[in-house]
């Protein structure tokens, strides 16, 4: 059954658009037109518009503001990224979820996605705002072989394979506010979230968390967010598909992590770098150890922000939260 539904999204995603006969879909599916026709009814039912042109066929004009593994799938261009999808409607939070399949061996790539989260989290127990319908609410689980001192990096990579995904399905131009923060006009769009499960000197797997405001408005924010964040809706003043920009943060993803894998940081900094706003300015860093002003002169070889004290000392921030 599901699977002859996923053949007819996929059919109707191929059409890119154009009307399919009740006859053509009877014959790709291999199922009577009655079967056809049930399954189109189920589809409008979950919120699919679909038109229906005599001696044409149907063609879908709307889907629903609804996510699903199947959504994801289709379409996507990945050798592993997104392969396994584990999708819920709503989850305390999928960090929690991709930390309990990680430690029952989840594949390198399986992401956890849900639609809301209840207890969604940021870094220090900071709460990650995440109502249903309208974010991408995501953990992805990797398996590098790297050394615990490295894994930093991968936060990094992920902000650059995310404003790639952002600009390549939006045109937004976002940029990042070292280390987790992406931000669209000082305002902060998209959260990531890095996780070990890693012995002393072994990573066994890195969770990397994503939280990205997609179809919100602004006043849909509660009230201490509305002057801080913002969504891709806001900026672009449409709503973007949610499925669609994962399979772009997958691809993109994808091809950086697996350079990054053979060739090092080094092509990946480049990048970072040409994304940065903290970048030559004058910065406040607030770390658990204490408060550090000065300018940020760039990030190391390992990822570590490098700032210039007023005497001229170099510190590395390892992690903070940065005021600029
Ligand atoms: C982060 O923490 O930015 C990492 C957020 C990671 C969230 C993802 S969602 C999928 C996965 N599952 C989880 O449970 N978490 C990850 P941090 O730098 O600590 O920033 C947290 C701060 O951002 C909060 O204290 C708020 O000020 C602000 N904030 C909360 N929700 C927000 C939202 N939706 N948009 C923008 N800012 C938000």
């Amino acid at each position: 059954q599901s699977g002859l539904r996923t053949r007819l999204l996929q059919a109707f995603s191929e059409a890119e658009g154009e009307f399919l006969s009740g006859q053509k879909l009877s014959e790709t599916l291999g199922c009577s037109r009655t079967a056809v026709w049930k399954h189109i009814e189920d589809l409008r039912s979950e919120g699919y518009e679909l038109e229906a042109v005599r001696k044409r066929g149907y063609r879908i004009t709307h889907k629903p503001d609804k996510i699903s593994g199947n959504e994801i799938q289709l379409g996507l261009k990945t050798e592993f990224m997104g392969r396994h999808i584990h999708f819920e409607e709503v989850v305390s939070s999928t960090q929690k979820i991709a930390h309990s399949l990680a430690g029952d061996g989840a594949e390198e790539g399986t992401i956890v996605v849900a639609d809301q989260q209840t207890g969604g989290r940021g870094r220090l127990a900071r709460a990650w705002y995440s109502p249903k319908q309208t974010g991408i609410w995501m953990s992805m689980i990797l398996r590098p072989k790297i050394p615990i001192n490295k894994t930093p990096q991968l936060t990094l990579l992920t902000a650059v394979a995310l404003i790639q995904a952002i600009e390549e399905v939006t045109g937004l131009t976002p940029e990042i506010k070292w280390p987790n923060d992406i931000m669209i006009n000082g305002k902060k769009i998209v959260g990531i979230l890095t996780e070990l499960q890693a012995e002393a000197d072994r990573v066994h797997s890195v969770i990397i968390g994503v939280g990205m405001n997609v179809n919100h408005t602004l006043d849909q924010f509660p009230e201490e967010l509305q002057a801080i964040a913002t969504s891709i809706a806001e900026e672009t003043g449409e709503p973007a598909d949610r499925a669609q920009v994962i399979q772009a943060i997958m691809k993109n993803f994808e091809k950086l992590y697996t350079s990054y894998l053979i060739h090092g940081f080094k092509p990946v900094k480049l990048l970072w770098e040409s994304y940065a706003i903290s970048l030559n300015k004058n910065l406040i860093a607030r770390t658990l150890q204490g408060t550090i002003r000065g300018r940020a002169i760039g990030i190391d070889d390992e990822g570590v922000l490098l700032l210039e004290t007023a005497e001229g000392k170099i510190e590395k921030i390892y992690s903070a939260d940065i005021e600029i």
